[in-house]
Formats: C-alpha cells, structure tokens, sequence
C-alpha cells in the first residue's frame, strides 16, 4: 500500500508514520508537510534511511503540489492541521485556512485520483464539553473554540464528500495525546520541561478540568485499524479511557520528577475554556482496538523520554516558542 501522510512532521503523524513503516515492511510513505513552527524533521530523523519513506516539504492547500504527491496513492490520512487551542484563540485565520481550506483541497485531489481511502485526524473536541455522561459518532457537533471550530469544518466536508461523490472517507476523533515528540505548548511537555527548568506550571483557572488522556502509540494504533478495517463514510472515536484534571496531571509530573507543587502558578482561566471531554469508543473497540498503555506508566515513560531528549526540546524552547511563551504567560 502506498500511504500518503499529511502533517507527518508533527507530533502524531511522526509517531503514525514510524508505526507504519515498522508494521508494514511492503508499505510506502510520502510525507507532506509544511514544516510550520510545529513540524520537525528531527522528529523522523530514524525513517529519513528507509528507501520506503520520503518527504515531501509543502502545503495542503497548495493544489498543484497536493495533486503532485496524490498521484498513485491508495491511502491519504490526513494529520496536518493548526493543532493548538491557544493560538486558535490569539489568531483564528491559519486555522481556517488549513483546517477548513486544507482539507477541501486534500478531498478535490483524492476524488480525481481516486483513492481508496481517504482518512481525516479529527479530534474529541469538535463535540464541544460535556458536564456528565459520554459523546457517541451520532452526537452533534457543538465546538467551542476557533481551534475546535475549524475542526468541526473539516470534518463537515469529509461527511459531504462521501454522501455527494461517493469518496471512501473515514475520520476519527480522538482525544488529548501525549508521549514523545510533541511540541512543548500542549500541558504535559510544557509542564515537564518547565519543571525540569525549574520554570513554574502555569495552571489556568481551578485545574479542574477534566480531558481523557490517550498514549499517542494507542492512538496510532487505533488510527491504523480504522485505516484497514473501518468502513467507508463512517466516525471512529478513539480515547484512552483516562479521565483526569489537570490538577492531578501537574501533581502527577511533579511527583514523578521530585519537584515541590509549590512550582504550581495558577493563571487566568483560558477563554471559553472547555470543561470536560469524555468519549464513547465502543465502536473502535468493535473492530478490534483497545488501548494497551496503563496512563501512569505511559506518563512516567513520557516523562523518562522527555529527560533523555533534552536536545530535541530545548532547542525548540529557545526558538520560535520563546516568543509565544512570552505572549502566552507574560513572561520568559
Ligand atoms: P502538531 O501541531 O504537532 O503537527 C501538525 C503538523 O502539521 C506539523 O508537522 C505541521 O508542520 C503540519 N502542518 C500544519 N499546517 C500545514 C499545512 N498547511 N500543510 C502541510 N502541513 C501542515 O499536531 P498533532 O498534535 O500531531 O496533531 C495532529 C492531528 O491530530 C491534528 O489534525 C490535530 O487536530 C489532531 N488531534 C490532535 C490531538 C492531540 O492531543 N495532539 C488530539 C486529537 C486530534
Ligand atoms: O499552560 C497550560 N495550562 C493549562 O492549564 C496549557 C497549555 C493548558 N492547560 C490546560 C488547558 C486544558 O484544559 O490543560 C488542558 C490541556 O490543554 P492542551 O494541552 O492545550 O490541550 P487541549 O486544549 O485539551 O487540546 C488538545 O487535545 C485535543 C490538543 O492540543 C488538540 O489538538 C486536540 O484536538
């Protein structure tokens, strides 16, 4: 099979692309990826030797590059995005343009060429917060943030792809990742390399929102058997079934690294902050998937591979994301 992974750079689809290239010894990979501040080549540094790998730099919404690299294709999955709520908040336009834009370009090149699976990285959030209970596929979208939003704009078109011209879609929606590679503005990279600076964790508001964290290998796993087993036209939430504050998170990396909940600063609450995410997943589940990771044991990794990689993050800390570190916090 013949992939072609967007947004590869980043944070998932790096872990993604890895997964498949170990799995599948007769699969190929094109990766096309912007490299935005949160693309890295260093991220797949390992897979740069791999004759079945190549990359590719561009633009989603590029059409004369994306009907390029589609060509011959039998898979698109489709990581590239703006992934940040926080810069969806101080800048909403990259987002439309990429999650919104992007994506109607991806699909118009997948119906020419005609591929046999097309398969769209959404997210929990695009159902908006949920006090009590779980979202199934079936709920309605209701996002908060332009982050979520734009999302929710992709995902619509997708829908609309398949019902009008019969293209194989797939999404999943999955909820908060963590492991290795993710770029530090998310909570847990942040405040485990804040703490190892001996930064303060800036905490917003009570700490008492909830968000169900998945290991980004379960995610990855669950993102390839959609990918061969789901079927055409349909939604896959994929969540890992660990429901827990942010409070308890910061605790949590603080024990794990020795470091007094005095380094804890609690900050102005994010606007129109979600409370709480919660998914249903039996329907992933019923294709075979079930996450493998035990949350405390894949946080203490994460936090062992975060303090063996010193190098990979502070060199990202000491560029672009000083500067949105000082615009985010107020301070250095
Ligand atoms: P990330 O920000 O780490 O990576 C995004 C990648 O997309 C980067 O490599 C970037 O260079 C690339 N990119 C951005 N704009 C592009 C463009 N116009 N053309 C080509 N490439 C472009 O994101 P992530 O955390 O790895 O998230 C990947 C996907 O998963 C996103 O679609 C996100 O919405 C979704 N998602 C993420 C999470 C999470 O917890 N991180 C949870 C659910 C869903
Ligand atoms: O400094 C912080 N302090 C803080 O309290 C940051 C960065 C976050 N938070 C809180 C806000 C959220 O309640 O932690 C929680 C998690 O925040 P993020 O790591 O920014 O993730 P979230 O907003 O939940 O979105 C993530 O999960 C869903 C990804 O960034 C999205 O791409 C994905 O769709």
């Amino acid at each position: 099979m013949k992939i072609l992974v967007t947004g590869g750079a980043g944070f998932i689809g790096s872990n993604f692309v890895r997964l498949i290239l170990s799995k599948y010894p007769d699969y190929e990979v094109v990766n096309l990826d912007l490299l935005t501040y949160a693309g890295n080549l260093e991220n797949l540094r390992d897979a740069e030797q791999n004759e079945r790998y190549r990359f590719m730099r561009g633009d989603i919404r590029d059409e004369a590059i994306v009907n390029e690299v589609m060509a011959g294709m039998d898979a698109v999955v489709n990581f590239a995005a703006e992934s940040h709520v926080d810069r969806s908040i101080g800048g909403p336009a990259d987002f439309i343009q990429t999650d919104v834009f992007g994506t109607f370009v991806l699909l118009e090149a997948a119906r020419r060429h005609g591929v046999s699976r097309y398969l769209q990285i959404s997210t929990d959030e695009v159902y908006g917060s949920i006090e009590d209970g779980t979202f199934t596929e079936e709920d309605r979208l209701e996002p908060s943030s332009p982050y979520s939003a734009s999302k929710a704009g992709g995902d619509m078109q997708v829908m609309a792809y398949h019902t009008t011209y019969g293209l194989p879609t797939l999404i999943t929606r999955s909820s908060n990742n963590f492991g290795p590679y993710q770029y530090p503005e998310k909570i847990i990279p942040l405040f485990i390399t804040n703490a190892m600076e001996g930064k303060e964790l800036p905490l917003y508001g009570d700490g008492m929102n909830v968000r169900d964290w998945i290991y980004v290998a379960d995610n990855c796993e669950g993102v390839d058997t959609v990918l061969h087993r789901g079927e055409p036209g349909q939604i896959y939430n994929i969540g890992g079934g660990n429901e827990k504050t942010n409070l308890y998170i910061t605790k949590k990396i603080l024990e794990i690294l020795g470091k007094p909940e005095s380094m804890i600063r609690p900050v102005a609450d994010r606007l129109g902050h979600d409370f709480r995410y919660s998914i249903d997943c039996s329907k992933v589940k019923a294709l075979g998937w079930e996450p493998a990771h035990n949350f405390e044991e894949a946080l203490q990794e994460t936090v062992n591979w975060y303090l063996d990689n010193r190098w990979w993050w502070e060199k990202i800390k000491s560029g672009e994301f000083a500067q949105y570190y000082q615009r985010q916090y107020g301070e250095k």
